[in-house]
């Protein structure tokens, strides 16, 4: 029974240490932080923590994407699937920017 529970925790830790989460709090109309170094397979976590919705979205050849109306409160996860420097903006916002530096 010990050896069963130590290679299902094993198989856990291995699982969790192939991708990391990056919180991004979205305060006073500005990401915090405004820069990230991630890696392919991490996710970015946006959490709202203003009182009225944001959005972020991101043109970036390599990891192009849109997460719509934000309302306040709300988390949204994006997952990145390919290296390159993905630059992030607020449709709303437009002075809100981020930059996440994926590296393979
Ligand atoms: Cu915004």
């Amino acid at each position: 029974m010990k050896k069963i529970i130590f290679i299902l925790a094993a198989s856990i830790l291995a699982t969790v240490s192939y991708s990391a989460d990056h919180i991004v709090v979205q305060k006073d109309k500005t990401f915090h932080p405004n820069y990230i170094k991630a890696k392919v397979g991490d996710r970015i976590i946006f959490k709202n923590d203003d009182g009225f919705a944001h959005n972020a979205f991101s043109d970036s050849e390599s990891d192009e994407f849109d997460i719509g109306m934000q309302k306040p409160g709300q988390d949204v996860v994006v997952v990145m699937k390919n290296p390159g420097k993905v630059e992030v903006e607020c449709a709303i916002h437009p002075n809100m920017h981020l930059t996440i530096d994926v590296q393979k």
